[in-house]
């Protein structure tokens, strides 16, 4: 039979060992995550560059644990840490370097000059920042000589007057520039504009451009090897998703005879693949077409002879 006490000590004993496992577990974990390097990432917490800048992350196969009202989160599959702020902070954290990267309108960057090195146009977020008067008026030379502007803008907005040798005065405002000049605060406005339609519901029209902008990826000016490392794989995996989209997959159907003629339409990735058909005579040929060029090359492939012509998306390209 078993004493009592050898069973007390046994349990004492277990308890001690069960402990000390669980404590190195721990301690390997803990150890583990020092080690591991994460990439942080500043994007905007919500407006018009969240969701392209989520999806594009989701593109680049990085899957984002519950992104809805965060202020940040992880990835499980990549190291990646995203930051959830607004637009306009992004630039100082990522030049303060509490993160690494950031994704943020050139117009924005600009305008808060801060340090932080632009390192892949993302394509998404186009805009550009311009000067609107009243519909009616006409833009004369030297119109703006003496005018007040209302801008959100008004370093970019300064720095285009110097440039140009014009004196006039700014108004800085937050937001809805647009009804300044209807409510007598300014006579020009320099603000965003995409499809125009505000400008035009105000009554108001273009008369100059000061910076065309898009959304892009910026890094701080001094991150270490580990992290570079982490942000030119993450660079590899956007310029893949970028170039995709700029790309669609190309099946065609062509006379032997053509074939030539075709191939020279249709470079491909390295060359053109060909494949025979059942029928005698033809083959099937499937290469990659730039969008840019798309629908001229379409055209003459047509008149090369080839049919049957199926255009297909590609999701990503890794050249
Ligand atoms: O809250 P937070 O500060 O983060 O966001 P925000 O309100 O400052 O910015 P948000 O979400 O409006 O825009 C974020 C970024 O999107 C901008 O910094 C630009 O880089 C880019 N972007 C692209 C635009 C536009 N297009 C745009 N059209 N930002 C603003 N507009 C506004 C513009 O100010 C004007 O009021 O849309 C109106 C004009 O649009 P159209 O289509 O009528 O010409
Ligand atoms: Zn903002």
């Amino acid at each position: 039979m078993v004493s009592p006490n050898f069973y007390l000590s046994f349990r004492a004993q277990r308890g001690i060992s069960q402990f000390c496992k669980v404590w190195d577990v721990s301690l390997d974990m803990a150890k583990t995550k020092i080690m591991i390097q994460q990439l942080r990432i500043a994007i905007q917490k919500s407006g018009r560059l969240y969701d392209d800048s989520i999806s594009l992350l989701k593109e680049c196969g990085i899957d984002l644990r519950n992104v809805k009202d965060r202020l940040k989160t992880e990835s499980d599959n990549f190291p990646l840490e995203v930051f959830f702020l607004r637009d306009d902070d992004i630039p100082q954290y990522v030049e303060d370097g509490v993160a690494d990267i950031g994704i943020v309108g050139q117009n924005v960057l600009y305008e808060k000059r801060k340090e932080a090195e632009i390192i892949e146009e993302l394509g998404f977020g186009k805009c550009r920042l311009a000067l609107a008067i009243n519909r009616n008026e006409e833009y004369v030379a030297n119109y703006l000589q003496g005018k007040r502007i209302a801008t959100s803008y008004p370093a970019l907005l300064q720095k285009y007057l110097d440039e140009n040798k014009i004196t006039a005065e700014i108004h800085e405002i937050s937001g809805s520039v647009e009804i300044a000049p209807g409510i007598g605060l300014a006579e020009v406005i320099c603000d965003l504009v995409s499809s125009g339609s505000t400008l035009f519901m105000n009554g108001l029209k273009e008369v100059e451009t000061i910076l065309e902008s898009q959304a892009v990826l910026v890094r701080n000016k001094s991150l270490d090897k580990e992290h570079l490392e982490l942000v030119n794989k993450l660079l590899f995996r956007i310029r893949s998703v970028k170039k995709a989209k700029r790309n669609k997959y190309i099946l065609l159907n062509a006379p032997n005879d053509q074939l030539s003629k075709i191939f020279e339409l249709l470079p491909g990735m390295k060359s053109p693949t060909v494949l025979p058909l059942a029928e005698e005579g033809w083959s099937s040929v499937h290469s990659v077409l730039s969008e840019d060029e798309f629908w001229e090359k379409i055209e003459q492939l047509k008149a090369a002879g080839a049919q049957g012509i199926l255009v297909v998306p590609i999701e990503k390209m890794i050249v």
